[in-house]
């Protein structure tokens, strides 16, 4: 979104052909909306709700995209304090994160990922605390973080067939799946040729699924099913009666190439696309799939019953289930309106066979049969989250908005200025069957100076804005790493993360737990090296090899003290683990350069910390 968002509001606005706005945008009084808005509710009261004092844990966790940095940060809300960083699919240094030989080899030689959509575990489509999932836009990859430790445990990927994994990942209501959507369209499987004059019939788009083990957690490919060449956008898993189905919108219905801001606006609809996931999974099982590039491949030509397209506002961003799953709520970012759809009959319709057209198998269902209604809302609508009393709240990119109205009425309730610029937005649970409710957060695309300009690169801003009352009350602005996308948040009291590994639950052959234990042991050029930390020592505190030998280093953090962590840092050779208290990590190197190289800990541990030291001496 933002680099389209960067560049062409001004196309938008043009586009839409609403003229007066576009004078409005470009003449917007810096912050003074937003300051009375603050100054209505009380300074001294917005303050007050949002101070957290000192020692006092955040009453909720958000969980935010860090886009293309490719990690995951973590804030207290009301606070917004940052308090922690997740990497995902980027190295990191500060954790030792991409160095050790582990998660070396889960990044797969890729140093950058671009996370949109953060995705929290749930049971009856209610988070339960047990994971956050991440996607990853641009390799196509799928991240499993445990939020016992909050450290990244599987990336699977790159997809097969999948170009663009940004519909993604949306968990099932019992975290059974999580679902996918290709953003980009290309001859499968990848790796295929055919000429760009060729798109309309040879490139094709996939939606898609990865199987979720319930105990564990592991991902392992599901399915896909084939799509025509459109661009699918943004998901929303059902629950519920329609916890069996999802559903995704596309831009470019038009299977236009080229300059898509203007040929892929051509039609005045797009598309939904409607997927009974749990009937593809058993047309699967029934043998119904072929296998492409390696997944099981179903071709709604031969398998029908399983996906729908629904007509949509054009240019939509998105599509949004209720909490109670029975209405999902569509926007064209071009228009001013958002749509309501009814899922009672949207299934009618199909049983019915209220068909409107057909594109490469997949029947069209008529859009009057499937709609509830249209809510005119605002400029730009783009992504709707829910509140604890079934209310709905819009974000409005043209507007710089957010809309609070009524899903079941259709009456607009309430509009909050923000600045500005709105991509997405996030109720705690406004996702799911049980939002909390309390706040929505702002996820701004620009800042335009809410911060101290710090060069051409302003530092992003997001927006806490109370909704315990019956107007939306601006609180705060905070900062946001960028490159902000999606955000889900969960109360703390639903988080129970652990303090220590235990040695109990080490099972690493390399494991030590006396310095006793610690020691080098050569075979032929390679040379195992059997490393605790502890404070404020490292056993051995030196380690000698020759030129070319292949090292190992073992290193097991003895402690069982919290936050006691060490680090591993080797001058000169790129070296840099982190242990916390009860780890054991490795890092396997070639000692290429003779000469004698200081290793020390990074992390301080004691007032001993600077003596903890030793030497690689390399003859
Ligand atoms: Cu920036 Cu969900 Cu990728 Cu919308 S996304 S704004
Ligand atoms: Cu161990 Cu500093």
């Amino acid at each position: 979104m933002k680099r389209t968002s960067t560049t062409s509001p001004w196309l938008w606005v043009a586009a839409a052909g609403v003229v007066a706005v576009l004078v409005i945008f470009a003449c917007r009084p810096a912050p003074e909306g937003e300051r009375r808005a603050v100054m209505t509710g009380g300074a001294v009261a917005a303050a007050e709700t949002t101070y957290v004092p000192p020692g006092d844990l955040d009453k909720y966790y958000l969980f935010y995209s860090g886009g293309h940095s490719g990690q995951i940060y973590v804030a207290g809300i009301p606070s917004m304090r940052h308090i922690s960083t997740i990497p995902v699919f980027s190295p990191y240094p500060a954790t030792g994160y991409g160095f050790d030989d582990e998660t070396r080899e889960m990044l797969g030689g890729l140093a950058w990922g671009d996370v949109h959509h953060p995705t929290l575990s749930r049971t009856g489509a209610v988070y339960d605390g047990r994971w956050l999932f991440a996607n990853d836009n641009a390799h196509s990859r799928i991240a499993r973080i445990s939020l016992r430790d909050f450290k990244t445990k599987q990336i699977i990927g790159p997809i097969p067939n999948l170009s663009g994994n940004h519909g993604s990942a949306f968990a099932t209501s019992d975290t059974e799946m999580l679902l996918y959507a290709s953003r980009f369209s290309v001859p499968i499987p990848i790796g295929t040729y055919a000429p760009i004059d060729d798109y309309a019939t040879e490139f094709n788009g996939v939606v898609g699924a990865v199987n979720v083990d319930p105990e564990t957690g592991e991902m392992s490919l599901g399915f896909q099913i084939l799509t025509p060449p459109f661009n699918w956008d943004l998901g929303s898993t059902g629950r519920g009666p329609s916890k069996d189905w999802a559903l995704w919108t596309c831009y470019n219905s038009e299977r236009a190439t080229g300059e898509l801001e203007k040929t892929a606006s051509a039609n005045d609809r797009d598309y939904a696309i409607a997927v009974n996931w749990r009937a593809a999974a058993q047309a699967v099982a029934d043998g119904k799939a072929t296998q492409v590039g390696g997944v099981d491949v179903l071709d709604p030509k031969d398998v029908p019953g399983i996906a729908y397209l629904i007509p949509v506002a054009k240019s939509p961003h998105g599509v949004d289930f209720t909490p109670d799953g029975t209405r999902f709520v569509t926007s064209g970012k071009l228009e001013a309106i958002t749509t309501v759809y009814s899922f009672d009959k949207m299934l009618a319709a199909i049983q019915a066979e209220d068909f409107s057209g057909e594109e490469d198998g997949l029947k069209v269902l008529d859009y009057d049969s499937v709609m509830e209604r249209e809510v005119q809302i605002g400029l730009g609508p783009l992504h709707t989250q829910y509140d604890d009393q079934g209310m709905a709240y819009t974000s409005l990119f043209i507007d710089s908005a957010i809309a609070k109205w009524n899903p079941e009425t259709g009456e607009v309730l309430d509009t909050v200025p923000v600045a500005y610029n709105i991509g997405h937005l996030m109720v705690p649970g406004g996702d799911s069957a049980k939002p909390w409710g309390q706040y929505v957060i702002a996820l701004n695309k620009l800042s335009h100076g809410r911060h101290l300009n710090v060069g051409p690169s302003q530092p992003e801003s997001s927006q806490l804005i109370d909704i315990t009352g019956e107007k939306m009350r601006l609180l705060y602005d905070a900062f946001t790493e960028p490159e902000p996308h999606y955000a889900q948040a969960i109360p703390a009291d639903m988080l129970h993360p652990i303090e220590v590994y235990s040695k109990e639950e080490n099972h690493d052959p390399w494991a030590i737990w006396d310095v006793t234990e610690a020691g080098v042991t050569r075979s032929g050029n390679r040379v195992d090296v059997k490393m605790a930390a502890v404070r404020s020592s490292f056993w051995p505190n030196r380690i000698e090899v020759k030129k070319g030998d292949e090292v190992a280093i073992h290193i097991t953090n003895i402690e069982q003290t919290t936050d006691e962590l060490h680090g591993l840092g080797i001058s000169d050779y790129n070296i840099n683990l982190v242990v916390d208290p009860g780890e054991t990590k490795h890092v396997t190197f070639t000692a290429k350069n003779s000469g004698v190289f200081a290793y020390y800990c990074t992390n301080f541990c004691s007032a001993l910390h600077q003596e903890m030291q030793g030497y690689l001496l390399v003859e």
